[in-house]
Protein backbone atom coordinates (compact mmCIF):
# COMPACT_ATOMS: atom_id res chain seq x y z
CA UNK A 1 0.00 0.00 0.00
CA UNK A 2 2.64 2.23 1.18
CA UNK A 3 4.80 2.03 -2.31
CA UNK A 4 1.75 2.80 -4.24
CA UNK A 5 1.26 6.00 -2.48
CA UNK A 6 4.44 6.93 -2.14
CA UNK A 7 4.63 6.25 -6.04
CA UNK A 8 1.96 8.75 -6.33
CA UNK A 9 3.58 11.56 -4.45
CA UNK A 10 6.67 10.69 -6.25
CA UNK A 11 5.16 11.57 -9.57
CA UNK A 12 3.36 14.55 -8.10
CA UNK A 13 6.50 15.69 -7.20
CA UNK A 14 7.98 15.08 -10.61
CA UNK A 15 5.39 16.94 -12.35
CA UNK A 16 6.47 19.93 -10.35
CA UNK A 17 10.16 19.71 -10.15
CA UNK A 18 12.43 16.91 -11.39
CA UNK A 19 14.87 15.22 -9.15
CA UNK A 20 18.23 16.75 -10.29
CA UNK A 21 21.64 14.93 -10.17
CA UNK A 22 24.54 14.77 -11.62
CA UNK A 23 28.37 16.51 -11.13
CA UNK A 24 26.98 19.90 -12.33
CA UNK A 25 24.94 20.80 -10.12
CA UNK A 26 25.48 21.25 -6.49
CA UNK A 27 23.85 19.80 -3.83
CA UNK A 28 23.13 23.37 -2.14
CA UNK A 29 21.21 24.34 -5.37
CA UNK A 30 19.43 20.83 -5.42
CA UNK A 31 18.77 21.47 -1.61
CA UNK A 32 17.32 25.22 -2.43
CA UNK A 33 15.03 23.73 -5.08
CA UNK A 34 13.13 21.29 -2.67
CA UNK A 35 11.26 23.92 -0.99
CA UNK A 36 9.55 24.10 -4.58
CA UNK A 37 8.02 21.10 -4.29
CA UNK A 38 4.35 20.07 -4.70
CA UNK A 39 3.34 17.57 -3.06
CA UNK A 40 -1.01 16.86 -2.27
CA UNK A 41 -1.42 17.95 1.08
CA UNK A 42 1.83 18.92 1.95
CA UNK A 43 3.33 22.47 2.38
CA UNK A 44 7.74 22.54 2.04
CA UNK A 45 8.11 25.97 4.18
CA UNK A 46 11.70 26.00 3.84
CA UNK A 47 14.64 23.99 2.41
CA UNK A 48 18.16 24.92 2.76
CA UNK A 49 21.61 23.89 2.87
CA UNK A 50 23.21 23.63 6.64
CA UNK A 51 27.18 24.06 6.91
CA UNK A 52 28.56 21.94 9.23
CA UNK A 53 28.71 22.86 12.61
CA UNK A 54 26.51 24.08 15.85
CA UNK A 55 23.16 23.85 14.69
CA UNK A 56 20.31 25.39 17.60
CA UNK A 57 17.03 23.56 17.43
CA UNK A 58 14.14 25.83 17.63
CA UNK A 59 13.46 26.72 21.44
CA UNK A 60 16.62 25.19 22.54
CA UNK A 61 19.16 26.46 24.37
CA UNK A 62 22.22 23.70 23.66
CA UNK A 63 23.28 23.99 19.96
CA UNK A 64 24.21 20.29 18.11
CA UNK A 65 27.05 19.86 16.50
CA UNK A 66 26.21 18.62 12.75
CA UNK A 67 27.86 17.41 9.87
CA UNK A 68 26.51 19.45 6.54
CA UNK A 69 22.97 18.67 5.77
CA UNK A 70 19.70 19.62 3.79
CA UNK A 71 17.00 20.66 5.88
CA UNK A 72 13.22 20.58 4.71
CA UNK A 73 10.67 22.02 6.72
CA UNK A 74 7.35 21.19 5.69
CA UNK A 75 3.57 20.34 6.99
CA UNK A 76 1.25 18.30 6.41
CA UNK A 77 -2.25 18.64 6.32
CA UNK A 78 -4.22 14.93 5.37
CA UNK A 79 -7.09 16.45 7.17
CA UNK A 80 -8.88 20.02 7.15
CA UNK A 81 -8.15 20.03 11.32
CA UNK A 82 -4.27 18.73 10.85
CA UNK A 83 -1.12 20.72 11.44
CA UNK A 84 1.52 18.40 11.05
CA UNK A 85 5.26 19.79 11.40
CA UNK A 86 8.09 17.42 10.58
CA UNK A 87 11.27 18.05 9.22
CA UNK A 88 13.80 16.31 6.77
CA UNK A 89 17.48 16.56 6.54
CA UNK A 90 19.35 14.82 4.20
CA UNK A 91 23.49 14.39 3.43
CA UNK A 92 25.06 15.33 0.61
CA UNK A 93 24.83 12.47 -1.61
CA UNK A 94 29.22 11.69 -0.62
CA UNK A 95 27.75 11.74 3.10
CA UNK A 96 24.64 9.79 2.53
CA UNK A 97 24.53 5.89 3.51
CA UNK A 98 21.85 5.43 1.20
CA UNK A 99 19.85 4.80 3.54
CA UNK A 100 16.44 6.53 5.60
CA UNK A 101 15.59 6.89 8.99
CA UNK A 102 12.29 8.13 11.07
CA UNK A 103 12.80 8.97 14.61
CA UNK A 104 9.80 8.47 17.48
CA UNK A 105 8.86 10.93 20.14
CA UNK A 106 8.23 10.90 23.86
CA UNK A 107 4.94 11.42 25.88
CA UNK A 108 2.67 13.20 23.97
CA UNK A 109 5.33 15.75 22.76
CA UNK A 110 4.35 17.93 20.28
CA UNK A 111 8.19 18.85 19.04
CA UNK A 112 10.47 17.35 16.55
CA UNK A 113 13.12 15.36 17.50
CA UNK A 114 15.89 17.22 16.95
CA UNK A 115 18.54 14.90 18.83
CA UNK A 116 17.52 11.96 17.93
CA UNK A 117 17.78 12.86 14.09
CA UNK A 118 20.95 14.13 15.24
CA UNK A 119 22.28 10.47 15.70
CA UNK A 120 20.68 9.61 12.64
CA UNK A 121 22.36 11.99 10.60
CA UNK A 122 25.80 11.32 12.59
CA UNK A 123 25.64 8.23 10.92
CA UNK A 124 24.90 8.82 7.53
CA UNK A 125 20.90 8.45 7.47
CA UNK A 126 18.68 11.09 5.86
CA UNK A 127 16.18 11.41 8.36
CA UNK A 128 12.81 12.83 9.67
CA UNK A 129 10.83 13.67 12.68
CA UNK A 130 7.47 15.26 13.49
CA UNK A 131 5.62 17.08 16.10
CA UNK A 132 2.79 14.36 15.36
CA UNK A 133 0.43 17.54 14.45
CA UNK A 134 0.31 19.32 18.01
CA UNK A 135 2.87 21.58 19.95
CA UNK A 136 4.01 20.66 23.34
CA UNK A 137 3.19 17.65 25.56
CA UNK A 138 -0.53 18.67 26.99
CA UNK A 139 -2.94 16.48 25.51
CA UNK A 140 -5.67 19.34 26.00
CA UNK A 141 -4.65 19.42 21.88
CA UNK A 142 -7.94 16.92 21.51
CA UNK A 143 -10.11 19.06 22.25
CA UNK A 144 -12.58 19.17 19.93
CA UNK A 145 -9.90 17.92 17.69
CA UNK A 146 -10.55 14.28 16.65
CA UNK A 147 -8.26 14.26 13.64
CA UNK A 148 -5.45 15.80 16.08
CA UNK A 149 -5.99 12.42 18.19
CA UNK A 150 -5.43 10.68 14.86
CA UNK A 151 -2.92 12.54 13.79
CA UNK A 152 -1.05 11.97 16.96
CA UNK A 153 -2.22 8.17 17.35
CA UNK A 154 -0.88 7.18 14.06
CA UNK A 155 -1.48 9.40 11.12
CA UNK A 156 1.46 11.96 11.52
CA UNK A 157 4.42 9.34 11.34
CA UNK A 158 2.97 7.50 8.54
CA UNK A 159 2.54 10.82 6.33
CA UNK A 160 5.79 11.92 7.44
CA UNK A 161 7.01 8.70 6.32
CA UNK A 162 6.03 8.64 3.14
CA UNK A 163 6.56 12.11 2.44
CA UNK A 164 10.39 12.22 3.63
CA UNK A 165 10.68 8.93 1.36
CA UNK A 166 9.87 11.00 -1.67
CA UNK A 167 11.59 14.77 -0.62
CA UNK A 168 15.03 12.43 0.06
CA UNK A 169 14.36 10.85 -3.28
CA UNK A 170 14.17 14.12 -5.33
CA UNK A 171 17.12 15.46 -3.36
CA UNK A 172 19.41 12.36 -4.17
CA UNK A 173 17.85 10.93 -7.43
CA UNK A 174 16.64 8.01 -6.03
CA UNK A 175 14.80 6.19 -3.32
CA UNK A 176 17.00 5.34 0.05
CA UNK A 177 18.27 1.22 -0.24
CA UNK A 178 16.26 0.58 3.18
CA UNK A 179 14.25 2.37 5.71
CA UNK A 180 14.42 2.04 9.46
CA UNK A 181 12.41 3.53 12.35
CA UNK A 182 13.85 4.06 15.41
CA UNK A 183 11.57 5.10 18.97
CA UNK A 184 11.20 4.89 22.63
CA UNK A 185 8.28 5.41 24.56
CA UNK A 186 5.64 6.79 22.57
CA UNK A 187 8.38 6.46 20.12
CA UNK A 188 8.02 2.71 20.52
CA UNK A 189 4.39 2.85 20.47
CA UNK A 190 4.65 4.41 17.29
CA UNK A 191 7.09 1.98 15.71
CA UNK A 192 5.01 -0.74 17.06
CA UNK A 193 1.92 1.09 14.85
CA UNK A 194 3.96 0.95 11.84
CA UNK A 195 4.42 -2.33 11.83
CA UNK A 196 0.85 -2.88 12.47
CA UNK A 197 -0.94 -0.68 10.48
CA UNK A 198 1.82 0.31 7.73
CA UNK A 199 4.19 -2.95 7.65
CA UNK A 200 5.45 -1.33 4.26
CA UNK A 201 7.08 1.57 5.45
CA UNK A 202 9.79 0.09 6.75
CA UNK A 203 12.49 -2.52 6.36
CA UNK A 204 13.53 -2.40 10.00
CA UNK A 205 12.40 -1.29 13.55
CA UNK A 206 13.85 -0.22 17.09
CA UNK A 207 10.92 -0.28 19.61
CA UNK A 208 12.02 1.00 22.87
CA UNK A 209 9.89 0.44 25.77
CA UNK A 210 6.69 0.71 23.63
CA UNK A 211 3.87 2.44 25.15
CA UNK A 212 1.58 0.56 22.26
CA UNK A 213 -1.00 -0.53 24.62
CA UNK A 214 -1.83 2.96 25.56
CA UNK A 215 -5.62 3.14 26.25
CA UNK A 216 -4.88 0.06 29.51
CA UNK A 217 -1.47 1.58 30.14
CA UNK A 218 -3.41 5.66 30.83
CA UNK A 219 -5.74 3.55 32.50
CA UNK A 220 -2.89 2.33 34.89
CA UNK A 221 -1.96 5.63 35.56
CA UNK A 222 -5.20 6.68 36.83
CA UNK A 223 -4.98 3.36 39.15
CA UNK A 224 -1.69 3.83 40.59
CA UNK A 225 -2.79 7.66 41.61
CA UNK A 226 -6.24 7.06 42.86
CA UNK A 227 -4.37 4.14 44.80
CA UNK A 228 -1.68 6.10 45.89
CA UNK A 229 -3.86 9.11 47.55
CA UNK A 230 -6.41 9.81 50.23
CA UNK A 231 -9.77 11.60 48.95
CA UNK A 232 -8.36 15.05 49.43
CA UNK A 233 -5.73 13.83 46.91
CA UNK A 234 -2.89 14.41 49.03
CA UNK A 235 0.03 11.66 48.56
CA UNK A 236 0.28 8.66 50.32
CA UNK A 237 3.77 7.61 49.73
CA UNK A 238 6.73 9.88 50.10
CA UNK A 239 9.60 9.39 47.99
CA UNK A 240 11.84 7.89 50.66
CA UNK A 241 9.23 5.79 51.45
CA UNK A 242 9.35 4.47 47.82
CA UNK A 243 13.13 4.51 48.10
CA UNK A 244 12.64 2.33 51.09
CA UNK A 245 10.45 -0.56 48.85
CA UNK A 246 13.30 -0.75 46.33
CA UNK A 247 16.01 -1.28 48.58
CA UNK A 248 13.63 -4.24 50.52
CA UNK A 249 12.37 -5.85 46.88
CA UNK A 250 15.73 -5.63 45.57
CA UNK A 251 16.84 -7.49 49.00
CA UNK A 252 14.25 -9.78 49.10
CA UNK A 253 14.71 -10.52 44.92
CA UNK A 254 18.14 -9.88 44.03
CA UNK A 255 19.72 -14.04 44.38
CA UNK A 256 16.52 -15.35 43.20
CA UNK A 257 18.25 -15.54 39.76
CA UNK A 258 21.24 -17.09 40.73
CA UNK A 259 23.34 -14.14 41.10
CA UNK A 260 23.88 -11.25 43.97
CA UNK A 261 24.13 -8.42 41.67
CA UNK A 262 22.10 -5.68 42.74
CA UNK A 263 19.39 -6.59 40.08
CA UNK A 264 16.28 -8.50 40.09
CA UNK A 265 16.29 -10.27 36.49
CA UNK A 266 12.63 -10.09 36.23
CA UNK A 267 10.52 -8.42 38.37
CA UNK A 268 7.26 -10.78 37.70
CA UNK A 269 8.77 -13.40 39.19
CA UNK A 270 10.07 -11.45 42.86
CA UNK A 271 7.84 -12.69 45.58
CA UNK A 272 8.12 -9.39 47.84
CA UNK A 273 5.57 -8.37 49.42
CA UNK A 274 5.03 -4.51 51.12
CA UNK A 275 3.33 -5.79 53.92
CA UNK A 276 7.12 -7.32 54.64
CA UNK A 277 7.98 -3.47 55.52
CA UNK A 278 4.63 -2.65 57.59
CA UNK A 279 5.79 -0.56 60.80
CA UNK A 280 6.36 -2.85 63.97
CA UNK A 281 4.70 -1.23 67.08
CA UNK A 282 6.55 2.22 68.72
CA UNK A 283 8.60 1.59 65.19
CA UNK A 284 9.85 4.85 63.76
CA UNK A 285 7.54 5.76 60.87
CA UNK A 286 10.42 6.88 59.01
CA UNK A 287 11.89 3.48 58.60
CA UNK A 288 8.45 1.66 57.88
CA UNK A 289 5.31 1.40 55.81
CA UNK A 290 2.28 2.52 57.83
CA UNK A 291 -1.06 0.22 56.71
CA UNK A 292 -2.48 2.90 54.38
CA UNK A 293 1.04 2.27 52.70
CA UNK A 294 1.45 -0.96 52.72
CA UNK A 295 -2.11 -1.23 50.93
CA UNK A 296 -0.93 2.04 48.49
CA UNK A 297 2.35 0.07 47.29
CA UNK A 298 0.14 -3.13 47.14
CA UNK A 299 -2.43 -2.01 45.04
CA UNK A 300 0.49 -0.14 42.12
CA UNK A 301 2.62 -3.73 42.14
CA UNK A 302 -1.33 -5.83 41.85
CA UNK A 303 -2.23 -3.25 38.56
CA UNK A 304 -5.28 -2.93 37.09
CA UNK A 305 -8.07 -5.19 38.08
CA UNK A 306 -11.98 -5.31 37.32
CA UNK A 307 -13.61 -4.66 40.52
CA UNK A 308 -16.49 -6.72 39.84
CA UNK A 309 -14.71 -9.61 38.32
CA UNK A 310 -11.02 -9.29 39.66
CA UNK A 311 -9.81 -9.85 36.37
CA UNK A 312 -6.43 -8.48 35.72
CA UNK A 313 -7.04 -5.50 33.38
CA UNK A 314 -3.06 -4.56 33.09
CA UNK A 315 -0.31 -4.97 35.08
CA UNK A 316 1.07 -3.59 37.99
CA UNK A 317 4.50 -1.53 38.15
CA UNK A 318 7.21 -4.13 38.41
CA UNK A 319 8.75 -4.26 42.11
CA UNK A 320 11.71 -2.61 42.45
CA UNK A 321 10.70 0.05 39.88
CA UNK A 322 9.73 2.41 42.88
CA UNK A 323 12.30 4.88 43.73
CA UNK A 324 15.54 3.46 42.15
CA UNK A 325 17.75 6.81 41.13
CA UNK A 326 17.68 10.30 41.95
CA UNK A 327 15.26 11.38 39.32
CA UNK A 328 11.53 11.88 39.03
CA UNK A 329 11.60 9.34 36.34
CA UNK A 330 13.46 6.54 38.50
CA UNK A 331 10.52 5.16 39.71
CA UNK A 332 6.92 6.35 40.71
CA UNK A 333 7.93 10.20 41.74
CA UNK A 334 6.75 11.51 38.52
CA UNK A 335 3.30 9.81 38.57
CA UNK A 336 2.45 9.97 41.90
CA UNK A 337 4.46 11.45 44.38
CA UNK A 338 5.39 14.42 42.89
CA UNK A 339 2.16 14.72 40.35
CA UNK A 340 -0.77 16.50 41.51
CA UNK A 341 -3.05 15.06 39.51
CA UNK A 342 -2.90 11.74 37.62
CA UNK A 343 -0.58 11.46 34.81
CA UNK A 344 -2.46 11.88 31.54
CA UNK A 345 -5.70 12.43 33.01
CA UNK A 346 -6.24 14.98 30.30
CA UNK A 347 -7.02 11.50 27.76
CA UNK A 348 -10.18 11.46 29.65
CA UNK A 349 -10.89 14.58 30.31
CA UNK A 350 -10.11 16.14 26.59
CA UNK A 351 -10.55 12.82 24.55
CA UNK A 352 -12.80 10.64 25.54
CA UNK A 353 -15.63 12.46 27.93
CA UNK A 354 -15.12 15.64 26.54
CA UNK A 355 -15.23 17.05 30.32
CA UNK A 356 -12.56 19.41 32.20
CA UNK A 357 -13.84 18.61 35.51
CA UNK A 358 -13.84 15.03 34.87
CA UNK A 359 -12.87 13.28 38.39
CA UNK A 360 -10.48 10.12 38.30
CA UNK A 361 -12.57 8.75 41.03
CA UNK A 362 -15.63 8.74 38.94
CA UNK A 363 -13.52 6.11 36.82
CA UNK A 364 -15.18 2.80 36.12
CA UNK A 365 -12.26 0.40 35.00
CA UNK A 366 -15.21 -2.05 33.62
CA UNK A 367 -17.44 0.02 32.17
CA UNK A 368 -15.19 2.88 30.85
CA UNK A 369 -12.04 0.97 29.42
CA UNK A 370 -14.56 -1.10 27.30
CA UNK A 371 -15.92 2.63 25.89
CA UNK A 372 -12.75 4.07 25.60
CA UNK A 373 -10.78 0.70 23.41
CA UNK A 374 -14.37 1.31 21.27
CA UNK A 375 -13.82 5.27 21.00
CA UNK A 376 -10.35 5.86 20.54
CA UNK A 377 -9.01 2.64 18.79
CA UNK A 378 -6.31 4.73 17.43
CA UNK A 379 -4.45 5.67 20.52
CA UNK A 380 -3.11 2.30 20.41
CA UNK A 381 -1.71 -0.56 18.54
CA UNK A 382 -1.97 -3.91 19.96
CA UNK A 383 -2.82 -6.09 16.84
CA UNK A 384 -0.37 -9.52 17.73
CA UNK A 385 -0.54 -10.59 14.03
CA UNK A 386 2.76 -8.91 12.38
CA UNK A 387 2.32 -11.46 9.37
CA UNK A 388 2.08 -8.34 6.42
CA UNK A 389 5.32 -7.22 8.52
CA UNK A 390 7.17 -10.41 8.34
CA UNK A 391 6.25 -10.83 4.78
CA UNK A 392 7.48 -8.30 3.29
CA UNK A 393 10.65 -9.29 5.30
CA UNK A 394 10.67 -6.70 8.02
CA UNK A 395 12.91 -7.12 11.20
CA UNK A 396 11.67 -5.81 14.78
CA UNK A 397 14.21 -5.21 17.89
CA UNK A 398 12.14 -4.44 20.79
CA UNK A 399 13.52 -3.82 24.46
CA UNK A 400 12.07 -3.09 27.81
CA UNK A 401 14.08 -2.60 31.11
CA UNK A 402 12.36 -3.93 33.85
CA UNK A 403 12.86 -1.60 36.40
CA UNK A 404 10.50 0.57 34.22
CA UNK A 405 7.32 1.97 35.81
CA UNK A 406 6.11 4.16 33.01
CA UNK A 407 5.58 1.21 30.19
CA UNK A 408 5.58 -1.94 32.28
CA UNK A 409 8.01 -4.53 30.91
CA UNK A 410 5.62 -6.95 31.78
CA UNK A 411 3.10 -5.84 29.02
CA UNK A 412 5.82 -5.62 26.69
CA UNK A 413 6.87 -9.60 27.07
CA UNK A 414 2.86 -10.33 27.23
CA UNK A 415 2.23 -8.36 23.65
CA UNK A 416 5.57 -10.72 22.74
CA UNK A 417 4.19 -14.11 24.17
CA UNK A 418 1.09 -12.55 22.85
CA UNK A 419 2.45 -11.80 18.89
CA UNK A 420 4.29 -15.22 19.39
CA UNK A 421 0.95 -17.25 20.07
CA UNK A 422 -0.53 -15.30 17.07
CA UNK A 423 2.04 -16.25 14.47
CA UNK A 424 2.77 -19.87 15.47
CA UNK A 425 5.33 -20.26 18.44
CA UNK A 426 8.57 -18.54 19.11
CA UNK A 427 10.90 -19.85 16.36
CA UNK A 428 8.12 -18.25 13.98
CA UNK A 429 8.45 -14.83 15.71
CA UNK A 430 12.34 -14.79 16.88
CA UNK A 431 12.98 -14.99 12.82
CA UNK A 432 11.76 -11.34 12.57
CA UNK A 433 10.85 -9.91 15.98
CA UNK A 434 12.77 -10.44 19.08
CA UNK A 435 12.48 -8.21 22.54
CA UNK A 436 15.62 -7.85 24.64
CA UNK A 437 15.05 -7.36 28.04
CA UNK A 438 17.14 -5.33 30.82
CA UNK A 439 17.60 -6.17 34.50
CA UNK A 440 17.82 -2.78 36.73
CA UNK A 441 17.50 -1.00 33.56
CA UNK A 442 14.47 2.04 34.00
CA UNK A 443 12.24 3.86 31.27
CA UNK A 444 14.41 3.85 27.69
CA UNK A 445 17.74 4.45 29.55
CA UNK A 446 19.01 4.67 33.16
CA UNK A 447 18.97 2.67 36.06
CA UNK A 448 21.41 0.62 38.31
CA UNK A 449 21.71 -2.05 35.22
CA UNK A 450 23.27 -1.83 31.87
CA UNK A 451 21.19 0.67 29.84
CA UNK A 452 23.12 1.40 27.13
CA UNK A 453 23.15 -0.18 23.91
CA UNK A 454 23.42 -0.22 19.67
CA UNK A 455 19.90 -1.37 19.09
CA UNK A 456 20.19 0.24 15.02
CA UNK A 457 23.82 -1.39 14.81
CA UNK A 458 21.91 -5.12 15.38
CA UNK A 459 18.78 -4.07 13.16
CA UNK A 460 21.83 -3.10 10.33
CA UNK A 461 23.26 -6.45 10.56
CA UNK A 462 19.70 -8.44 10.39
CA UNK A 463 18.14 -6.51 7.57
CA UNK A 464 20.87 -5.82 5.16
CA UNK A 465 23.16 -9.18 6.10
CA UNK A 466 20.65 -11.32 7.28
CA UNK A 467 22.35 -11.57 10.93
CA UNK A 468 19.85 -11.88 13.58
CA UNK A 469 20.90 -10.71 16.61
CA UNK A 470 21.50 -13.44 19.80
CA UNK A 471 22.23 -10.76 21.84
CA UNK A 472 22.63 -6.88 22.65
CA UNK A 473 25.97 -6.17 24.70
CA UNK A 474 24.73 -3.47 26.85
CA UNK A 475 26.69 -1.00 29.47
CA UNK A 476 26.42 0.67 32.69
CA UNK A 477 28.29 3.66 33.57
CA UNK A 478 29.04 5.98 36.62
CA UNK A 479 30.41 9.71 35.55
CA UNK A 480 31.16 8.38 32.00
CA UNK A 481 33.04 5.60 32.95
CA UNK A 482 31.81 1.82 32.21
CA UNK A 483 32.09 -0.21 35.13
CA UNK A 484 29.52 -3.16 33.75
CA UNK A 485 29.17 -5.09 31.02
CA UNK A 486 25.89 -7.50 30.23
CA UNK A 487 24.60 -9.22 27.20
CA UNK A 488 20.98 -8.10 26.67
CA UNK A 489 18.85 -11.53 25.53
CA UNK A 490 16.45 -12.45 23.30
CA UNK A 491 13.20 -13.08 25.74
CA UNK A 492 12.39 -15.03 26.88
CA UNK A 493 16.20 -16.05 27.29
CA UNK A 494 17.98 -14.44 30.21
CA UNK A 495 21.83 -14.10 30.63
CA UNK A 496 23.36 -16.65 33.25
CA UNK A 497 26.67 -16.16 34.85
CA UNK A 498 28.90 -18.91 33.62
CA UNK A 499 30.36 -19.02 37.09
CA UNK A 500 33.79 -18.03 36.05
CA UNK A 501 34.99 -14.38 35.63
CA UNK A 502 33.97 -11.23 36.66
CA UNK A 503 30.02 -10.68 37.04
CA UNK A 504 30.77 -6.95 35.41
CA UNK A 505 31.63 -8.33 32.36
CA UNK A 506 29.24 -9.79 29.51
CA UNK A 507 32.08 -12.67 28.48
CA UNK A 508 31.07 -14.11 31.85
CA UNK A 509 27.79 -14.60 30.75
CA UNK A 510 25.47 -16.86 28.24
CA UNK A 511 22.16 -16.12 27.20
CA UNK A 512 20.30 -19.12 28.19
CA UNK A 513 16.65 -20.18 28.83
CA UNK A 514 15.45 -19.24 31.90
CA UNK A 515 14.06 -22.64 33.17
CA UNK A 516 18.14 -23.82 32.86
CA UNK A 517 19.62 -21.69 35.71
CA UNK A 518 22.69 -24.21 36.53
CA UNK A 519 25.11 -21.78 38.37
CA UNK A 520 24.95 -19.58 41.57
CA UNK A 521 27.07 -17.23 43.16
CA UNK A 522 26.57 -15.28 45.90
CA UNK A 523 28.63 -12.14 46.70
CA UNK A 524 29.58 -9.31 43.81
CA1 LIG B 1 20.28 -10.68 40.75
Amino acid sequence: MKRRMAAGLLMAGILAWAPITGPSVSAGTACANLAALTIPNITVNASALMAAGPFSPPGSQAPISLPAFCRVEATARPTSDSEIKFEVWIPPVEAWNGKFQGVGNGGYQGSISYPAMAAALRRGYATASTDTGHTGDDVKFGQGHPEKVIDYGWRAIHVMTDTAKVIVHNAQGRFADKSYFVGCSAGGHQAMSEAQRFPDDYDGIVAGAPANNRIRQTFAFMWSWAATHNADGTPILSASKLALVTKAAVAACDAHDTLKDGLIEDPRKCGFDAASLACKPGADESTCLTPPQVEAVKKVHDGVKNPRTGEQLFTGWPKGSENFGDAAIQGWRQYITDSREPSRVGVFKYFLFHDPNWDVRSLDYERDLAYAEQRLPHLHAVNRDLTPFKKRGGKLIAYAGWMDPVVPPQDTAAYYEGVAKTMGGLDKTRDFYRLFTAPGMGHCSGGPGPNQFDAVTALEQWVEKGVAPDKLIATHSINGVVDRTRPLCPYPQVARYKGAGSIDEAASFACVAPEAAPVRRTSR
